[in-house]
């Protein structure tokens, strides 16, 4: 007989027992987000037949187009937090300032989301993904303080993705390794299906957006040159993938191995995804499997950011692959001096 299958809620009381044996709080929280990705997959599923797909004909408030699916998501994720009466701030994507939810003792945590990552997807049936990040709000922080909790991402307590693909998968980290679970649609339940995740040390795949190549800094045009060279010892030429969406692009990586890169183009010089919820969570993730977080010259859980919607550059993936291209920024910048 098929050993029972480990589902979501008993893999995190188990892991917070282990590891916070506090109150299951970070349970709770864990579990609004597998909560959220129910709600979010079945109404992606079927955007087409219930008029939810397109554009609502706002931006966002850091200037990207906004999707009615976007909308729907930040909606379904601010109200199921609200519900937990755990989290103090709300920093998402899809809001210009920090939803400050809960006043009460309880609310010791800070939630960084990007509820719908790769929204531009939702027209052509392409995958998507929800970020979260987690800080809970000590050392200096009281309990209703309306100042953004802006911290080092190595800070976070838990941090994770939902995969919105052929199924819906959500992968988190409390700081203990990685675990991933796919969504049983008939029961309804998340299931371990990828137990302690381990990014492997060098991967065959890059992804990039490489319609940016002439706008990119030399050290980073020469990378890409060095990945596309055949030499079959190191395993290149890599492979080149890329679907827009971050989690989908990342979730390859940390699972095959290769790098993921975004730097810094002529339309955005800081580089284009936000450091709070988009680099910084998907780095706890990736570090906690081993794989290394850089903006090609610093460690990108290293950064303190000094505003919520702050954007970074971004290498992520398999270590020694972000090792070569931290490699090759270096010399292009000796070489400037
Ligand atoms: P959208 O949510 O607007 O589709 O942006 C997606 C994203 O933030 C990230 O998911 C992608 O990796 C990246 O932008 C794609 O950017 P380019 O379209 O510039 O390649």
């Amino acid at each position: 007989m098929q050993p029972s299958p480990i589902t979501l809620g008993r893999h995190i009381i188990e892991e917070e027992h282990r590891h916070h044996p506090t109150t299951g709080e970070l349970s709770r929280l864990l579990m609004q987000v597998a909560f959220v990705a129910k709600i979010l997959a079945p109404e992606i599923g079927r955007a087409a037949l219930v008029g939810q797909l397109g554009l609502v004909g706002e931006k966002n408030p850091t200037g990207d187009s906004q999707k009615k699916l976007d909308v729907f998501a930040n909606q379904t994720a601010v109200e199921a937090f609200a519900e937990t009466g755990l989290v103090a701030g709300l920093v998402s994507e899809e809001l210009a300032e920090v939803k400050h939810i809960a006043t009460g003792a309880q609310a010791k945590y800070w939630l960084f989301t990007d509820p719908l990552d790769g929204s531009s997807n939702t027209d052509i049936n392409g995958s998507m993904g929800t970020i979260f990040g987690v800080y809970r709000c000590d050392g200096g922080q009281s309990v209703g303080d309306s100042t953004p909790l802006l911290r080092k991402g190595a800070t976070q307590v838990v941090a994770g993705y939902v995969l919105y693909g052929t199924s819906t998968m959500l992968v988190y980290t409390s700081g203990h390794g990685v675990n991933g679970f796919t969504l049983d649609r008939e029961l309804g339940e998340f299931l371990l299906s990828h137990e302690n995740i381990k990014c492997p040390a060098r991967g065959r795949y890059y992804s990039a957006n490489l319609g940016h190549f002439y706008e990119w800094a030399p050290g980073v045009r020469k990378y890409i040159e060095y990945v596309e060279e055949s030499d079959l010892p190191t395993g290149r030429p890599m492979g080149l993938r890329y679907s827009g969406a971050l989690v989908a692009d990342l979730h390859r990586i940390l699972v095959d191995g290769g790098i993921y890169l975004y730097p810094a183009d002529s339309a955005h010089r800081d580089g284009k995804l936000r450091l709070t919820y988009e680099c910084a969570p998907l780095g706890f993730v990736v570090e906690q499997a081993g794989g290394r977080a850089s903006t090609g010259r610093k460690p990108i859980l290293e950064i303190e950011p000094e505003s919520i919607h702050q954007r970074s550059q971004i290498a992520i993936g398999s270590s020694q692959d972000v090792l070569m291209f931290e490699k090759f920024v270096a010399e292009a910048k000796g070489a400037a001096q």
